[in-house]
């Protein structure tokens, strides 16, 4: 199974952003993670329109954005506006009275939808919205910063997922605090795809390249 590695952009160096893309995607990085966040739905800002829209023209690559924002709905034409078919964008169900609609809007734009769901959310009560949605971003950290320490209790929540996927027909990635071990442990289980923020990708040192072949050289 081929792994889907995505870069978690609000861990880039702003002061080198076009830079940073370039490196990214010559070190083989399938997609750029967008955490677009509004100070309240998560206490920060991180990213915002302006990053994605600067990204989506630096990259033919395809993007991911995770927004965690209150009422998706009144904003998601902003969005949508600015991305490709290839895209995908997840909405928190939590964020949102009616979430399927707002799903709905990203399938008629034609991007691929998604939702993320928090460490507190029970698969039950999403699950209306996994007939929806393509992808289902499990977050193992409670949104709103990079950094933080994994929450083992989301491990059982993934098992759960992993047995509904084939017949509900949706994907899962991984999202927060993702480290080799992780992805050892989760990728045989079925997790497709990995958001690579401080643990594993930025700030380490490293070329992008050499931890992004390591990751690919993994033996499961
Ligand atoms: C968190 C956000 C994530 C983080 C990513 C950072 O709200 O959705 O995408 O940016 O988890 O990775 P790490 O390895 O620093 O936790
Ligand atoms: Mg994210």
């Amino acid at each position: 199974m081929q792994l889907e590695l995505m870069a978690s952009m609000m861990c880039a160096d702003y002061g080198n952003l076009e830079k940073e893309v370039k490196n990214l995607e010559e070190g083989g990085i399938d997609s750029f993670h967008i955490d677009i966040m509004d100070g309240r739905y998560v206490p920060n800002y991180a990213m915002s329109l302006n990053d994605m829209r600067y990204i989506a023209n630096t990259t033919e690559k395809p993007l991911d954005v995770h927004l965690m924002i209150e009422h998706p709905n009144n904003r998601i034409q902003l969005f949508l506006k600015h991305l490709r078919k290839e895209d995908t964008v997840y909405i928190h169900p939590e964020a949102e009275y009616h979430p399927s609609a707002t799903l709905q809007s990203i399938i008629n734009a034609g991007m691929i939808p998604g939702i993320a769901i928090n460490p507190g959310t029970s698969v039950e009560t999403v699950m209306e919205m996994l007939r929806i949605v393509k992808k289902v971003l499990v977050m193992s950290v409670n949104p709103g910063n990079a950094g933080q320490m994994y929450l083992p209790y989301v491990g059982k929540k993934i098992t759960k997922l992993l047995a509904l996927k084939e017949d509900m027909d949706f994907e899962i990635y991984w999202d927060g605090a993702c480290s080799a071990e992780k992805i050892l442990e989760f990728a045989p289980k079925g997790v497709k795809g990995f958001v690579l923020g401080t643990t594993l990708l930025f700030g380490r040192g490293k070329p992008y390249r050499e931890t992004l072949q390591a990751i690919r050289e993994l033996e499961f």
